[in-house]
């Protein structure tokens, strides 16, 4: 929970200060769209109280919401949902290329974007520059940290790199962010996170693993799948499968068109079978993105006290439409 929200909170329990405070002659004449202010008898238990106060809360940024311009309405619609929601959907490290299969006639470059952010929702966080960012292709790696610059994902702190493609292979793009700190979860979050495109023609390495500390093998070829198409890989953990491991799946609503019936839909969880084996079907094209969380055997320092680690292999898959001539 950001500092923010915090300070929120702080107002919430704050106001019926406010609202044992103001004259009776000036709530008659205070109306609309103060009257939240007046509205509720106080409740019994301190408990229903706070309940109260965050709903009253939410009402009044629904009023402040009719007043304002667009720029407050954003912040606003980001509190109501926080507030009603809380802060438990899902994050996902992104690298997202601009191209998965980059043919004779593209460009032959590729665009990358990297970002920590909620890929559903379409709510950013900030991100600090990666630790680690390069690429395996052809049985090397190649580190592309030098090539990272500044850019804004869903209007946060994100980065970018454009990498040239010179020959015919197949890329695995992978990052190993910087420990996120998490308040509200109070421990630190490590998405290790890959993207591969492949170049030119060649369909061989796509299964080749990175030796990261938590990868996505991927089973299925991380590209070139069709909407629908069973997408498969093996959850690892420094090199063994993970049995039973927890996938997170979140499809990337870039242009925020799709909305899901409920919130238990906007992040879907399956389980690897006794071997890490998991298998999903994406039901529609566009941007998947598949996260195995689990906990690090380590810790790391926070204000000088020792916190869990979270750590995710993130693998992004674009699932495409069937064609037509
Ligand atoms: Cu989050």
């Amino acid at each position: 929970m950001s500092g923010f929200v915090k300070a929120l909170l702080l107002a919430v329990d704050a106001l019926p200060f406010f609202r044992y405070t103001v004259p009776t002659n000036d709530r008659q004449e205070a109306g609309r769209p103060f009257s939240f202010l007046f509205r509720n008898p106080i409740a019994a238990t301190k408990e229903a109280r706070i309940r109260k106060m965050r709903n009253t809360f939410v009402v009044f940024f629904c009023q402040m919401e009719e007043i304002m311009q667009r720029g407050f309405r954003a912040l606003c619609l980001t509190v109501i949902g926080v507030l009603l929601a809380g802060v438990a959907h899902a994050h996902f490290g992104m690298v997202i290329p601009s191209d998965s299969m980059v043919m004779e006639s593209d460009k032959r470059s590729v665009d990358l974007t990297l970002s920590f952010s909620h890929p559903f929702e379409m709510i950013g966080m900030d991100m600090e520059k990666p630790k680690v960012f390069g690429v395996m292709a052809n049985g090397q790696k190649e580190d592309l940290l030098g090539d990272l610059e500044k850019t804004q994902v869903m209007g946060r702190a994100a980065w970018k790199a454009d990498y040239k493609i010179k020959r015919p292979g197949v890329y695995k793009f992978f990052m190993t962010p910087t420990p996120y700190w998490e308040p509200a979860e109070d421990c630190f979050i490590i998405h290790h996170t890959q993207a591969v495109a492949t170049a030119f023609g060649v369909d061989e390495g796509w299964d080749e693993e990175l030796g990261l500390e938590t990868e996505i093998v991927p089973l299925a070829k991380p590209y070139g799948q069709y909407a629908g198409n069973v997408f498969q890989g093996i959850v690892k953990l420094n090199g063994e499968p993970v049995p039973y491991a927890e996938v997170e799946v979140e499809y990337f609503n870039g242009d925020n068109a799709a909305a899901a019936p409920t919130d238990y839909m906007i992040t879907q969880t399956i389980k690897a079978d006794a071997d890490g084996v998991f298998s999903y079907a994406a039901p529609v094209a566009g941007w998947w993105g598949f996260a195995a969380l689990n906990s690090a055997d380590y810790t790391l320092e926070h204000d000088g006290e020792d916190k869990d680690v979270e750590l995710g292999a993130v693998i992004w898959v674009k699932f495409h439409e069937w064609g037509k001539r």
